[in-house]
């Protein structure tokens, strides 16, 4: 494993822009997440700054001026750490550290470094140690260059350049092994899902934190670790599960969110292998979110991204326990209605009425619903159960 950053116990600036496409209230719940994932990661924030920007300057990300206010924030409060809502460049990296002067961790490292914190098994290891690597080769040359410029570049070229290459190639072998291990682990994996026979697969997929876990629990009897943290589940795991009188298999997973790591979807293929195989996908959606229609976009690109977005999907809107609106006074005939305000009879009648889809209102925690669950998913396993085994009905059906 890589040596993870020493966890962020200090306190943190975070930094993002609001884009022209995105309004103030978006960015808010974009710097909450951001937020909630510093905090996932041990790191406490201490302010967060916005600038309104078309596109990310190119070299310092924010508006130089922006930036030297953030450094003056950061001299006068102590702080160790600034926190970006991208992926910063190599050149952007270099160019804010120099600024700045102090750790600079943006999204992607962020995320990683939850992902490294939480692996258990050696394959969840070997998957998110290929993503960190493959996210530091690119940016190794920050030290050399960051030297070269403060003494001038003359005699550090020749070692510093030596030494950058020799890590480069150190990382190049690094990430050969790690593929050639993944790739085994690949094969294990496969072998033993083909073992599992034909059994109807179903997976849990979603945004993070959304209640897949405490679902899987629940449904399944079993002791799969949920907790209020972004990524608790990296590993997958697979419970036989019997509605009435069909047995079926559940998987619950790795969740996912916005601006996931390519490298990470990437090098985590043997965990989304459990995706791309199942028959069934339960789309579990935190209603409770304000910013849940983000989250199922975001969700639906990375099916796609795994060329698994057409496949049988129920939409389990769960947390309905949580889930608030604001009210509008019968008096009050000036303020519009706007989603804020709808009750979840009213998005009832919205895009989820389509019947294309299909629907399911729980609470997995309260255990609301979750017969009307049962039946639901009863009835999707069946029609794939009969086609898998036409002559076996007599054996399964009532
Ligand atoms: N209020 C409420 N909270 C819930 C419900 N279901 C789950 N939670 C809580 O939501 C948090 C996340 O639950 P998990 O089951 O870990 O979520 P997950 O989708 O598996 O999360 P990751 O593994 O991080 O992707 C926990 O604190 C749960 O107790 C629900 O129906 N209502
Ligand atoms: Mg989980």
């Amino acid at each position: 494993m890589i040596e993870t950053r020493e966890s962020i116990s200090e306190r943190v600036v975070l930094i993002g822009i609001i884009t022209q496409h995105q309004d103030e209230k978006q960015s808010e719940e974009y710097l909450d997440e951001l937020e909630f994932l510093t905090l996932t990661a041990g790191g406490k924030t201490a302010k967060r700054f916005v600038q309104k920007l078309d596109r990310p300057n190119p070299k310092t990300f924010l508006g130089t001026g922006k930036l030297d206010d953030v450094k003056a924030y950061i001299e006068s409060h102590d702080i160790g750490t600034a926190i970006f809502d991208d992926e910063l460049s190599p050149a952007q990296l270099r160019n804010i550290e120099r600024i700045l002067d102090c750790k600079i961790l943006d999204r992607t490292n962020l995320i990683l470094d939850i992902f490294a914190n939480r692996a258990q098994t050696s394959s969840a290891k070997a998957q998110v140690e290929l993503a960190q690597y493959q996210y530091l080769l690119p940016r190794l040359t920050r030290m050399w260059t960051h030297l070269d410029k403060q003494k001038g570049g003359i005699g550090m070229r020749g070692p510093g350049e030596t030494e950058i290459e020799t890590d480069r190639r150190i990382i190049r072998d690094k990430i050969t092994l790690l593929k050639k291990k993944l790739a085994t682990i690949d094969k294990q994996m496969s072998v033993q899902r083909k073992n599992r026979g034909k059994m109807v697969r179903v997976a849990l997929v979603g945004y993070t934190n959304v209640g897949k876990s405490t679902l899987m629990n629940v449904v399944s009897k079993s002791d799969v670790f949920a907790e209020n943290k972004l990524f608790a589940t990296l590993d997958t795991t697979v419970r036989k599960v019997v509605i009435k009188n069909i047995p079926f298999l559940m998987t619950d997973t790795v969740g996912f969110i916005r601006k996931l790591p390519t490298q990470l979807v990437e090098s985590f293929k043997s965990t989304l292998d459990e995706v791309r195989e199942a028959d069934l996908l339960l789309h579990v959606v935190d209603i409770s979110h304000p910013n849940f229609e983000d989250h199922i976009s975001s969700v639906n690109n990375i099916l796609d991204e795994i060329d698994s977005a057409d496949k049988p999907t129920v939409m389990v809107f769960n947390k309905i326990d949580a889930y608030t609106h604001k009210t509008i006074e019968e008096d009050d005939l000036v303020t519009e209605k706007t989603k804020e305000h709808y009750s979840l009879d009213d998005w009832k009648k919205t895009w989820m009425n389509d019947i294309e889809t299909q629907n399911i209102f729980i609470s997995a925690l309260n255990k609301s619903n979750l017969e009307e669950f049962r039946e639901k998913v009863y009835d999707e396993v069946k029609k794939i159960h009969v086609q898998r085994f036409p002559y076996n009905d007599f054996l399964y059906y009532e």
